[in-house]
């Protein structure tokens, strides 16, 4: 029985470059991979009509999506717009909606996006050493409104599993523009 037990482990988590040693995968997400997320959707066609920039990485610690298991990776996003909306991730609710989640910002700056599906919105701004909770049934996008790496550390259920078709259809109804220089939440 007790050779059949997962064994301890650890990694290394690089702080400022936000990678992580040894990760499960590695996943990246470039521009057309956020196709129809945008708000404005004339200019995200203008950019991708000359280039793919990489919006974000997720470093993944190796670990079975599994009950009874915690999941954790960093996420780096890279510091740019799409008009005057910041970069963002795509954003979802867990495809087990009573699932929670912790994201701990280790770099930069930016913003944790949340709704639920009976209207409620938050949002948190994430400067270094500020530790989010995300409680079950509450979607969650975050965007890097910096100019540096924006990188956070998430913690959540081995199998919570991701819902991104709700957001995909419905959109997100909350949204970050640069206005004046400096970002502005706003709800659509
Ligand atoms: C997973 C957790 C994060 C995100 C990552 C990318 O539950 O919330 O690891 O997957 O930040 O965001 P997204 O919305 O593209 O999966
Ligand atoms: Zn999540």
């Amino acid at each position: 029985m007790a050779n059949e037990l997962m064994k301890p482990f650890a990694v290394n988590i690089d702080f400022q470059r936000g990678t992580i040693s040894a990760p499960a995968r590695v996943l990246r997400r470039t521009l057309k991979d956020l196709e129809g997320l945008f708000y404005d959707e004339e200019e995200y066609r203008r950019i991708l009509a000359k280039e793919d920039p990489l919006l974000y990485e997720v470093y993944e610690v190796p670990v079975p999506n599994e009950e009874g298991h915690l999941l954790s990776c960093t996420t780096i996003i890279y510091p740019g717009k799409v008009g005057k909306e910041y970069y963002f991730t795509k954003g979802h609710f867990h495809e087990k909606e009573d699932r929670a989640e912790i994201y701990t910002c280790l770099q930069g700056e930016g913003y944790l996006l949340m709704h639920t599906r009976s209207g409620d919105v938050a949002s948190i701004h994430m400067t270094p050493g500020v530790s989010a909770y995300i409680p079950p049934y509450w979607s969650h996008r975050t965007l890097n409104c910096g100019s540096e790496p924006f990188i956070f550390y998430g913690v959540w259920p081995g199998d919570a599993g991701h819902d991104y078709g709700s957001i995909k259809e419905e959109g997100f109804p909350l949204r970050v523009f640069e206005e004046n220089g400096v970002p502005v939440v706003k709800k659509i």
